[in-house]
């Protein structure tokens, strides 16, 4: 039997591409010279499609995938892809949910436990050779015990509250709904939580709806003893106002993996002691990476077996 025409929309680690390609005839759009007109030409042939929420689905794309009926997306967020719109023209869109959430979480306790405990000055500090010149380090902050606010209690935030209690900490949380089966205390003002919390966990969608979610008065309320984590998108925090409150240190610490403009963190940050950063790493490690490629295989497969 012939096998199934797909268009990749944009790059893909290797192990996917390979995957694809045993059960795909796999066209790469991202490497032909003339998209636009190798789309007018060809886009007839594909009723399947993959990207990655970094390639996304925007609507002047979905618009030219005439025949495409499912896309098959790497990644968990659909704040990249245009998913109202994609359904409106009888597009399905598939992501990889759930595969890395303990990942994730892991990011978000590494994130916490290395800002905190200035992991990243104090090795700075051993390097630079400030330990032998008899400098002291100074004493950092421990979580044991410490109310911890997660901003999203979804899958992901549900396994990072798991690893919090195993940290000693109180979990508490804030999200449009409160959930009736969890025994977090649900807090319905972000301020009011961030003002009660030693730290605040960002994991919750990015997208319209949380721009600016983590506000400059969220962050204020968190202080200078407080510590703000974000594994979640860079928009849903107010990234100006983060940068100025971690420079005058009215907000006291920062373990930050993702931003607004990727793969550009604000360079202001780039000086500062009293914070960690990442290049959006939250699922990046092997393990996780091949169970999304793996999920993006089987999504499409699904689709094909069942329609
Ligand atoms: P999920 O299961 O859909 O959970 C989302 C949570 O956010 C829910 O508890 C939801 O509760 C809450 N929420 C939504 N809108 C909110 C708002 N305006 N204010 C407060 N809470 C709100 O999603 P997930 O699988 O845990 O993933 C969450 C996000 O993490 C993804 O969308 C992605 O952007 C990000 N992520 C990042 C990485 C990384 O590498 N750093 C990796 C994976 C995922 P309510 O609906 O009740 O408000
Ligand atoms: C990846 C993510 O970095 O799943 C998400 O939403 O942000 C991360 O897992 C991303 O999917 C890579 O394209």
């Amino acid at each position: 039997m012939p096998k199934q025409p797909l268009l990749i929309l944009g790059p893909l680690m290797p192990y996917l591409i390979e995957e694809l390609g045993k059960k795909y005839e796999i066209e790469k759009l991202y490497e032909e010279k003339d998209a636009l007109g190798f789309l007018q030409a060809n886009a007839g042939r594909f009723e399947a499609a993959v990207t990655s929420t970094f390639t996304g689905l925007k609507a002047d794309m979905i618009d030219l995938l005439t025949a495409v009926k499912i896309v098959s997306s790497f990644g968990v967020g659909t704040d990249s892809l245009d998913v109202a719109y994609a359904n409106k023209k009888g597009i399905k869109i598939a992501n990889t949910p759930d595969v890395l959430n303990e990942d994730t979480a892991n990011m978000a306790i590494t994130l916490l436990l290395a800002s905190t405990r200035d992991i990243v000055a104090n090795d700075r500090f051993v390097r630079e050779g400030r330990w032998a010149k008899g400098e002291a380090a100074p004493l950092a902050l421990g979580i044991e015990g410490k109310k911890v606010g997660l901003v999203g209690l979804g899958r992901i935030g549900s396994v990072i509250a798991d690893k919090l209690l195993a940290f000693g900490c109180e979990v508490v949380y804030h999200t449009r709904n409160k959930k009736p089966d969890v025994p977090f205390r649900h807090y319905e003002n972000l301020v009011e939580m961030a003002g009660d919390c030693a730290a605040l966990i960002a994991i919750l969608p990015g997208g319209d709806a949380t721009q600016g979610v983590i506000s400059r008065e969220v962050l204020q309320a968190i202080g200078p003893q407080g510590t703000f984590i974000n594994v979640a998108r860079g928009t849903v925090v107010d990234e100006v106002a983060l940068v100025e409150l971690l420079k005058s240190k009215k907000l006291g610490r920062a373990g930050l993996d993702v931003f607004v403009d990727e793969p550009n963190a604000p360079t202001e940050l780039f000086a500062l002691d009293n914070v960690v950063l990442q290049p959006h790493m939250g699922s990046a490690t092997v393990e996780t990476r091949k169970a999304m490629a793996d999920r993006v295989v089987s999504n499409l497969d699904n689709y094909f077996a069942a329609k």
